[in-house]
């Protein structure tokens, strides 16, 4: 039956067919359908509190305690999700493309669970503590911690291995994400709300150096617009048709 409207699966698939280098972009949204909560959507993560207060450096030193509470609850929801249909999508597209690169501003660990190799955390990994006296990094991937705020054994206070509204991305690893948006021939925008910057920016700086952009959201978001195609679908309903065989 002949398609009136170009089918988005049917065009994607072309785009990656035909590119040598690719680059995605993931929110909270690839990970609601594990069962983990959004950020800004109805039930969001942030419970009563506004993100951009509790998800700060001040919080932290004003309340570590509270933070803390916070974040084990987090952790105990997201140690019982599993990666979805969506990520393992996304883990096979890498081994399908001869470059891929993912960002993700995602702290829960799924992409790594679900198979995907280049992964670029830029707002951090909420599995890994470091030491606020010391610096020391270490993952602990307890679902819940026995004893809040956890402690480094210099002593000093441990906080989570993410990345506050506030501080800046890790260098290395958001040089890394603009290279990868720059040299992309396509980049995929999943489950997103495009608000947060600077990761938010990556859209921009892909489209301008000529990556066709595809948006992968079940709402609209400010980048919808911008995008070359933006595909009004959930994460486990596209991105499995992209790597199904035409
Ligand atoms: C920086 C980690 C400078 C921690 C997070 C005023 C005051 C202070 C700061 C600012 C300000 N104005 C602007 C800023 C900058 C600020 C910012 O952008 N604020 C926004 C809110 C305006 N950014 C920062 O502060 C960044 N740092 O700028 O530093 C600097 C530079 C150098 C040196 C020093 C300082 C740091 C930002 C990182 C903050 N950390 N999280 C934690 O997790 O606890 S932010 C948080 O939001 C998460 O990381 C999350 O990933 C991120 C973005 O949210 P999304 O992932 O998009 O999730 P959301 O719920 O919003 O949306 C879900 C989407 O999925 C929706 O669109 C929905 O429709 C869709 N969806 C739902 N279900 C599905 C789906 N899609 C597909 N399928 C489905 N099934
Ligand atoms: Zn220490």
């Amino acid at each position: 039956m002949h398609a009136f409207q170009s089918d988005p699966a049917e065009t994607v698939r072309e785009w990656l067919a035909a590119a040598s280098s690719v680059a995605v972009l993931t929110g909270a949204g690839i990970s609601a359908e594990s069962g983990i909560p959004t950020f800004r959507g109805p039930g969001g993560l942030w419970r009563t509190y506004r993100a951009e207060y509790l998800a700060t450096p001040q919080a932290f030193a004003r309340d570590p305690h509270l933070s803390w509470e916070w974040y084990n609850w987090r952790r105990g929801i997201i140690a019982t999700a599993e990666p979805n249909t969506g990520h393992a999508a996304l883990a096979e597209l890498e081994r399908r493309v001869p470059s891929f690169t993912l960002a993700t501003q995602n702290v829960d660990g799924l992409h790594d669970r679900a198979g995907s190799r280049r992964i670029l955390k830029v707002h951090g990994d909420i599995w890994t503590l470091r030491c606020t006296a010391c610096t020391r990094e270490w993952s602990d991937r307890r679902p819940s911690l026995p004893e809040l705020p956890p402690k480094c054994e210099c002593g000093g206070l441990a906080r989570p291995g993410v990345v506050w509204f506030g501080e800046g991305l890790p260098e290395d690893v958001w040089s890394a994400a603009v290279d990868a948006a720059r040299a992309a021939d396509v980049l995929l925008v999943v489950g997103t709300s495009a608000l947060v910057y600077p990761a938010a920016g990556l859209v921009q700086l892909a489209q301008s150096a000529g990556a066709k952009v595809a948006e992968i959201n079940v709402a609209e978001t400010p980048v919808s617009a911008m995008v070359d195609l933006s595909w009004r679908a959930s994460a486990t309903t596209a991105l499995p048709q992209l790597i199904q065989s035409a």
